[in-house]
């Protein structure tokens, strides 16, 4: 099993949907994060990103090391794994689709990369994505979408100037474009290529399931054209142990937000951190532990 999830998502750059939670059990655990979501008392980042809820809010705090998904992170990016980011994807009736971008750095964000390897490991992603959802996610209200294999080609330059975004005052989510602030077309390595015109998969998924993809698989969602559909998803964001997390920074600037990174640490989910560079968490912020792979 193992080595076809490997086998799949170094093909495809995504594998899935598979089941974390039954989809009573999740539909119970959203209800419960957006009510916690008011108490901002123990919130890590003070502004509406809601980036890195899971040091206060226990349900993430479980969530982000959860076994169904750490096996899965273990069979394609090696034992030793950090979350480094969680990110709360609404995706409200009447919405845009999220427009279609590829991050290898997230340097995107502000000219800065956020993650960096220290080593050579080709045979290692550098960065993976769980992205859960907790209500159906359809072509109607907003599922995401993949473009398979996409990984293996430089579509997108996240060095590239953008007028878009880069630190701007606070920009509302989907206000005005379809990256939460940005327009990813602008990092288009070729101005005239259309992802639309190229091969696409629609990922439908049930209310508890996941789906795990390197970022520098172009991705992108459908809009959400109900009436009261909501789609919320909640994207946990891993890397080996070998990548420096926000290298020499003490805040950083993403989505219209700043964040100061004087209280942040990664959580080591899955193996050991023998590298010793990265600033980590094992509590969150009300003193519960983070859960650890087999511990
Ligand atoms: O939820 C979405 O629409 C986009 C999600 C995404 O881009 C991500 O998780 O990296």
């Amino acid at each position: 099993m193992e080595s076809q999830w490997r086998k799949e998502f170094q093909d495809n750059g995504f594998i899935g949907p598979f089941k974390v939670y039954e989809p009573e059990e999740a539909k119970q655990m959203i209800a419960s994060v957006r009510k916690q979501n008011f108490n901002r008392d123990n919130i890590l980042f003070d502004n509406d990103l809601n980036y890195d809820r899971h040091y206060d809010i226990p349900e993430l705090t479980n969530h982000i090391g959860h076994p169904r998904i750490v096996e899965k992170l273990r069979a394609i990016m090696g034992h030793d794994i950090l979350c480094w980011r969680s990110e709360f994807f609404p995706k409200f009736p009447g919405t845009p689709g999220t427009e279609w971008h590829q991050v290898a750095d997230y340097s995107y964000a502000s000219g800065t990369p956020q993650i960096s390897p220290i080593e050579n490991h080709p045979d290692l992603p550098m960065d993976i994505t769980v992205w859960t959802t907790f209500t159906e996610a359809t072509v109607e209200n907003g599922c995401l979408r993949f473009m398979p294999g996409s990984h293996k080609k430089k579509l997108y330059d996240e060095s590239k100037t953008t007028q878009s975004g880069r630190n701007e005052e606070y920009v509302a989510v989907e206000a005005d474009t379809q990256f939460y602030g940005y327009n990813f077309q602008d990092f288009r390595v070729d101005e005239r290529w259309d992802p639309e015109k190229e091969k696409t998969v629609s990922m439908v998924m049930q209310p508890g399931e996941c789906v795990i993809f390197t970022a520098k698989c172009c991705h992108a969602s459908h809009p959400n054209i109900t009436k009261r559909n909501t789609r919320m998803a909640i994207a946990s964001r891993y890397v080996p142990t070998f990548m420096r997390v926000y290298p020499g920074q003490s805040s950083f600037f993403s989505h219209g937000a700043n964040m100061e990174l004087d209280n942040y640490g990664a959580v080591l989910v899955s193996g050991e951190d023998r590298y010793k560079h990265n600033t980590l968490r094992d509590t969150n912020n009300l003193g519960k532990a983070f859960p650890v792979f087999g511990k």
